[in-house]
């Protein structure tokens, strides 16, 4: 029975991937770190929380990692934990860098010297492109970070490359689109959206306050990019990956979607922060509020996953119009928890 190590397991990915993992057979262990009160939503959800060996692991704690992968010596480790909210790494510049930048050095480093056998998944991004230095983006365009994330998240691809051309482990990044599903943080613009078009299509009078609406991002599902993850570390050889859909929409396109599955067509009227959306009734439902704007944007991001349908056989099944309805069920059969 293989084993392996999902850390970040009560994230959104994690829980995808840990079932993934055991339906192929797998011991997985699920690596988060303490909290005070712990649901294992995602766990759960799914109907694995019984399932998933669940380890205390703490990715800022170099002796918790050590200690961590001498005692299970993984078959494979899959780094999923980080602060992954883009707008507070920049009021949070150094926790992130600590926790996204060290942290998968740290793992690295016990992997080396303890356990080089362990295969390595590191979670890097579409973030890294940044000021996107070509349309589409695929694994030999140059980086070009616009957050402490997105620079925290290059030293971490540059390190695992770095490892595994210096110690020949056998260490990959997935430079990952945006992905998203019924268990995506409430921050994320995606869930925001779809969770608030849920209560006001049951009634509630509330305005969906948004920031930029023009960003434009290549949203799949993350049950079709946990596939990738898994099929980057059964090769023979360890590389890197883009993985993502090839279609790019705006904010303000996803907005429309998700109101338009519940019975909601939306017009716009205004124009920059005096901007709003409102219905045929002439309610406005959506409005602009300037404190969600960023202090430098990631303006459109566009993947090209050609590399990884030809070395890994992998390409997304879930459309976004898919990806919406999904999200959006679920908001309004869980009313009362989004
Ligand atoms: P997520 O939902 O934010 O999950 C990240 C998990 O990491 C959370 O459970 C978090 O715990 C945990 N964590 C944070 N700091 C930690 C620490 N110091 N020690 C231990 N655990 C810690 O992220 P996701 O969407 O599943 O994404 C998974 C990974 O892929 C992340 O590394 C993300 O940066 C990367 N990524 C995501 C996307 C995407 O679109 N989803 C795209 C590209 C790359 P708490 O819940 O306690 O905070
Ligand atoms: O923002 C704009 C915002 O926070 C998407 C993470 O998983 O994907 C994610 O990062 C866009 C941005 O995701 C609001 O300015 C407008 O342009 O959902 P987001 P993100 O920043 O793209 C990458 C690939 C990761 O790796 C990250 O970990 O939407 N936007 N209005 C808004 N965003 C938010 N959150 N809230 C708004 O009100």
């Amino acid at each position: 029975m293989k084993k392996a190590i999902i850390t970040g397991i009560n994230g959104q990915d994690g829980p995808f991937l840990a079932k993934l993992l055991l339906d192929k057979g797998y011991e997985v262990y699920g690596a988060d770190r303490r909290r005070a009160l712990k649901s294992n939503h995602g766990l759960k959800y799914l109907g694995i929380n019984e399932k998933v060996k669940q380890i205390e692991f703490e990715l800022t704690e170099f002796s918790n990692i050590w200690e961590t992968i001498n005692k299970i010596q993984p078959d494979e480790f899959y780094n999923l934990a980080a602060q992954s909210f883009v707008k507070t790494s920049f009021d949070q510049p150094l926790l992130t860098s600590e926790v996204n930048a060290l942290g998968p050095l740290k793992i690295l480093n016990a992997i080396h010297k303890l356990s080089p056998s362990t295969k390595y998944y590191q979670a890097s991004t579409s973030e890294m492109f940044g000021l996107v230095q070509e349309i589409p983006q695929n694994e030999k365009t140059a980086f070009y970070p616009r957050s402490p994330y997105g620079v925290s998240k290059l030293f971490a691809h540059w390190i695992t490359k770095n490892y595994r051309e210096s110690y020949n482990l056998y260490a990959c990044s997935g430079i990952l689109f945006n992905h998203e599903s019924e268990l995506r943080g409430t921050d994320f613009v995606t869930k925001k959206i779809t969770s608030t078009v849920a209560r006001i299509s049951k009634g509630s009078k509330e305005t969906l306050e948004l920031g930029n609406l023009d960003a434009k991002r290549d949203w799949g599902h993350a049950k079709d990019y946990v596939k990738g993850m898994y099929l980057m570390l059964q090769q023979e050889f360890a590389d890197d990956y883009v993985l993502s859909t090839g279609q790019t929409i705006s904010v303000r396109e996803f907005v429309e979607k998700a109101f338009q599955k519940v019975g909601i067509k939306i017009s716009w009227q205004g124009n920059g922060i005096n901007e709003f959306g409102i219905d045929s009734k002439g309610r406005k439902l959506v409005s602009v509020n300037p404190n969600f704007f960023r202090p430098s944007e990631v303006d459109v991001l566009i993947g090209d996953y050609n590399k990884a349908k030809l070395k890994l056989g992998w390409e997304p099944e879930i459309s976004i119009d898919e990806l919406v309805e999904i999200m959006i069920n679920y908001d309004i059969i869980n009313i009362n928890q989004v």
